[in-house]
């Protein structure tokens, strides 16, 4: 999925100013709980306190040292390995990868025992862009696999499929530059983003692999598409468009910065053109409502909740007045969610684009009002409704009719309304919206309050007060209408019946989403299957059999100059006849937007050739819907709305068996670059403080290597000189920044069970965390510690021996007990996503193992199963070495046996003669001989026991051992 396209303004939650992160939690864990280790550097307590220019600054950071250390050689035996190499992941790795491939190991048939349960993880698929794969990748793609492999061992039926969001706008930028075909391009990135994904080792079943440039594909994605065009889903109409002159072309959102092209910096403009657009409005309530029973995260859920943003509230009329204060045959419809305040109206605002607005401008005004509609045009209408902005607007020279006290109040054009939004216009009420405050106090406009805070002490006059609260100076006897000392609730309902029943107005739910803008002035995106007849310009619809419409090869894709679409210079394709009845017609050329692809995928992974209909219905019936979905934040909304809105047709028509496409989502976090550790230099160029830096001054900061700061309290300082304090910052990866870890280079240094088992370890899944190449150490040790423990240390000169130190005894007590509780530990994390504690329990049982004489083999191939969904490579070949001849992957999952999770040692109390004289600690199921043998050891028994002669040993298991002397012994100690 591409992040390079999000069109429209993506709502991305802030992280909470002040949230805490804290990375190797259970690094934190084991240190506490184990005297043994010593510890080092290696990770961070960070709190992310401030978000700017994606980087995070880090105010408490607090260092712990927690490398686990066993004694000073041993840590040096690991430097040396990873040096050497851990263990033999190089030969390990590609063998295994090998092995999958041609055994075809996570292929899941098309038929398959239905009686199962089912298990479809999904990622979102990634747009193979020239760049290859980046850390964050492996991130979700690891959960997921971790997921899937789980799930398998558990006998679920397994979906996890990958695929390519092909289409997009990079492709064609390149193949603008390079001439270079954007197929040429996107199947070479397809081919190394797949070779990278496979030398990460994931589980999936590349038999489904598709991608969505290919007709076989779109040929559904066109299917949809007729099938919405059918029931007056997709429509076409003149909207805006961001419109370049100098470049000749349309421009997507994310090409235009600050009203310029982000290529070459020439002006944009915002100008209507015929759009293809698809009327997700009409799903606004079901989108909205189906929203509660997802197992989504809240914020994503609120995002949706605010982007269709539902707002109840009414519409009132206002009447245009002419010149002689009389009401003109115009009335401006306004759309207000406080129609309580309506007695403070002192003004009306309208869109500059708004279409009554010609009608209305005085003569004397217009010349300012047509350079001030087009002075918006260049506005986006982000940048119109920002807040802060201050507002602008200019007077129209005529008025309109308070329908409430029948007052007449100038009507003005500002930008800050918006045409799209409501009606298009508003009435202003200054004392109780910001932003007509803001405007009246600007143009001087009057400010009536009608509204008075409940608590009085919050009244003030000096700002507006948007709150709800009791009405005030709200009431005309002559217009029937009074409100006064109504809460603001009551006042909008009786002004809502009043507006109903004298013709003012009514009652109005209003949404922000707006349909969907479906058409893209692109060459590489699907094509729409219509056609225009030339006789008439009616729109004709493609019939279904003339699918897949592909996409013409063409040569030249630089933009035509007068806005039509690049493909209107494919004429041969786009000079056509209409199948039914042989006219002569003409295509359309503009394509789909690249969130069509995506909008429908996980549907074709159920059944990915099928080439008589979208998806099976037994197919669909059975996976459907998609268990877990794991990808980034930034499609909170667009992706995920679009999808669900697709889906709810798909579901209406009878393609799809759920209301919803995606049962539970996951964002996982972002992966930001190593810290970095600035010092501020004064203008003699001495260092400061950065307490008393100008922090903003990024001219006087200098990034200081990591082995010449140290941490001093909650801070960093200058080793040199702790006076000096630092600030510590983690960035977004960058190529500018020269942040960025390619995860090949980790593959190739430490191994892929390294890179996936580090970014699980990192912390949890869904936090954004720091990179640090010493953790990635840190994990790799842990399996060279794995490895040597299981196959056994390498022989001298350093290389790795066959087989494993594994013996067939049965194991102890001890042994069991610690499996087991790592057995019921990993399994409860995996279950619910708390991969990186599962990691620690692995850790804690590989370190209670290395303090075993023996080690049998059914213990160690509990835990190989157990570590397989993290680290499959070097558990596949454990697990070979350990006497199997086939591919764990289906091995069931380890179940914990509760008998070994319980506490069983126990406080026995001791008699002597009757008299309790000490406890000791036992199994709960030790024997009278062992009883006795610990009470011999203990120091305080021992003293009323050693040397005597006992006459009788009384024992209840878990109760008691009563010891009684003999006689002689009783004199001789009385003596
Ligand atoms: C009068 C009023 C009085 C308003 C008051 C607010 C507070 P939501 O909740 O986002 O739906 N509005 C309506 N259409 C608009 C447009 N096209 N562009 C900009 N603003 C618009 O907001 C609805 C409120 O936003 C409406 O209620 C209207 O201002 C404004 F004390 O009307 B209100």
């Amino acid at each position: 999925m591409s992040k390079h396209l999000l069109e429209t303004h993506i709502q991305i939650q802030p992280l909470p100013p002040r949230s805490h992160t804290l990375l190797f939690p259970t690094q934190l864990q084991t240190l506490q709980s184990r005297k043994s280790f010593t510890t080092k550097k290696s990770s961070f307590c960070l709190s992310l306190c401030n978000n700017k220019k994606n980087s995070f600054f880090f105010s408490h950071v607090s260092v712990v040292r927690s490398s686990v250390t066993r004694g000073v050689n041993e840590v040096e035996e690991d430097k040396q390995l990873v040096v050497k190499k851990a263990y033999p992941f190089p030969e390990i790795e590609p063998k295994w990868q090998r092995y999958w491939e041609e055994n075809r190991t996570f292929r899941t048939p098309d038929e398959i025992d239905t009686s199962k349960p089912k298990f479809y993880v999904l990622d979102m698929f990634p747009y193979p862009s020239g760049a290859g794969l980046h850390v964050g990748h492996p991130l979700g793609y690891t959960a997921t696999d971790i997921l899937a492999r789980f799930k398998r061992m558990q006998g679920y039926n397994v979906l996890h499929p990958m695929g390519w969001d092909a289409f997009g706008l990079p492709a064609e930028q390149y193949a603008i530059q390079t001439g270079t075909h954007p197929n040429i391009t996107t199947f070479r990135n397809i081919n190394r983003f797949r070779s990278q994904l496979k030398s990460l080792g994931f589980s999936y079943d590349w038999d489904r692999e598709f991608s969505t440039i290919e007709p076989e594909y779109y040929k559904w994605t066109q299917w949809i598409f007729l099938q919405l065009l059918k029931r007056g889903l997709a429509y076409q109409a003149e909207v805006p468009v961001n419109w370049c002159p100098a470049l000749g072309t349309v421009l997507a959102n994310e090409e235009v910065i600050d009203g310029v092209s982000e290529r070459g910096g020439h002006p944009v403009i915002r100008k209507p053109m015929r759009q293809w657009m698809l009327k997700i409005t009409a799903y606004a309530d079901r989108l909205l409502e189906d929203l509660d029973d997802l197992d989504w995260p809240e914020s994503v859920k609120d995002m949706q909740r605010n982007w269709i943003g539902r707002s109840e509230g009414a519409e009132m009329e206002f009447y245009v007045l002419d010149s002689d204060g009389r009401e003109r045959n115009i009335k401006i419809t306004v759309f207000t969610t406080r129609p309580d305040t309506i007695f403070g109206a002192t003004y009306l605002v309208v869109a500059p684009e708004h279409t009554l607005l010609p009608s209305l401008v005085s003569m004397a005004q217009s010349k300012y009002v047509e350079e001030y509609i087009d002075l918006a045009s260049r506005k986006s209408d982000l940048e119109r409704t920002e807040l802060q902005k201050e507002k602008t607007g200019v007077f129209s020279g005529c008025y309109a009719r308070n329908p409430a006290n029948g007052e007449a109040i100038p009507i003005w054009v500002a930008d800050y309304v918006l045409g799209s939004y409501g009606t298009g216009a508003i009435m202003a009420v200054p004392a109780h919206d910001t932003r007509d405050y803001e405007f009246a106090l600007k143009y001087d406009i009057p400010i009536r309050w009608v509204v008075t805070p409940e608590d009085k002490s919050l009244t003030d006059s000096r700002s507006a007060f948007p709150g709800q609260g009791l009405i005030i100076n709200s009431s005309n006897s002559m217009l029937g209408l009074d409100i006064n000392g109504l809460s603001s609730k009551e006042a909008a309902s009786k002004v809502i019946e009043w507006a109903d029943k004298t013709g003012n107005g009514k009652k109005k739910v209003n949404y922000k989403l707006r349909d969907w803008l479906f058409a893209r002035q692109r060459y590489w995106g699907e094509p729409i299957p219509v056609i225009f007849l030339d006789e008439t310009g009616e729109t004709i619809p493609l019939p279904e059999t003339e699918l897949p419409l592909t996409l013409p090869e063409l040569d030249d894709f630089t933009p035509t100059g007068t806005g039509e679409p690049p493909l209107s210079k494919a004429g041969s394709w786009v000079k056509t006849m209409d199948p039914s009845s042989g006219k002569p017609a003409t295509r359309e050329t503009s394509t789909m937007p690249q969130w069509a692809g995506s909008c429908w995928y996980y549907l074709r992974f159920m059944d990915p050739s099928n080439s008589k209909e979208l998806v099976d219905k037994e197919k669909e019936r059975y996976w459907s819907p998609v268990d877990v979905y794991v990808g980034g934040a930034e499609h909170a909304v667009l992706h995920l709305l679009y999808s669900r809105f697709w889906h709810k047709v798909l579901y209406d028509i009878g393609v799809v068996s759920t209301k919803e496409p995606f049962q539970c989502v996951i964002n996982q976090g972002i992966i930001l670059g190593e810290v970095q550790y600035m010092a501020f230099r004064d203008s003699d160029g001495s260092f400061i403080s950065a307490d008393s830096a100008d922090m903003l001054g990024e001219a006087n900061q200098e990034r200081i290597p990591e082995e010449k700061v140290v941490k001093s309290g909650d801070s960093f300082v200058l080793k040199d000189n702790p006076k000096i304090r630092l600030v510590a910052r983690a960035h977004k990866m960058s190529k500018s920044r020269g942040n960025v870890v390619n995860p090949d280079d980790v593959v190739s240094e430490y191994g892929a069970d390294s890179l996936r088992l580090y970014e699980m370890f990192m912390g949890p899944l869904r936090d954004s965390k720091t990179w640090n190449t010493s953790g990635i150490e840190g994990v790799h040790r842990f399996l060279g510690r794995t490895w040597r423990l299981i196959a056994g240390s390498p022989s001298p000169d350093g290389t790795f021996r066959d087989g494993t130190v594994a013996i067939d005894e049965e194991p102890t007590l001890e042994q069991l007990r610690s499996l087991h509780k790592c057995i019921a530990k990993v399994t409860d994390e995996i279950e619910g996503t708390r991969f990186n504690t599962g990691i620690s329990a692995m850790m804690e049982f590989i370190n209670a193992a290395y303090k075993w004489d023996k080690h049998p083999r059914s213990i160690f191939e509990a835990f190989v199963l157990l570590l397989s969904p993290y680290a499959p490579h070097m558990a596949e070949e454990l697990w070979l070495r350990l006497g199997h001849s086939t591919s764990l992957a289906y091995e069931p999952f380890p179940k914990a046996d509760p008998a070994y999770l319980k506490d069983s040692t126990i406080v026995l109390p001791v008699q002597i003669n009757g008299k309790t004289r000490g406890t000791i600690q036992v199994e709960e199921a030790c024997t009278e001989e062992d009883a006795f043998k610990l009470a011999l050891k203990d120091e305080k028994l021992s003293k009323y026991l050693a040397g005597k002669s006992i006459k009788k040993r009384i024992y209840v298991p878990g109760k008691i051992l009563n010891v009684i002397l003999d006689r002689e012994n009783i004199k001789v100690g009385a003596r």
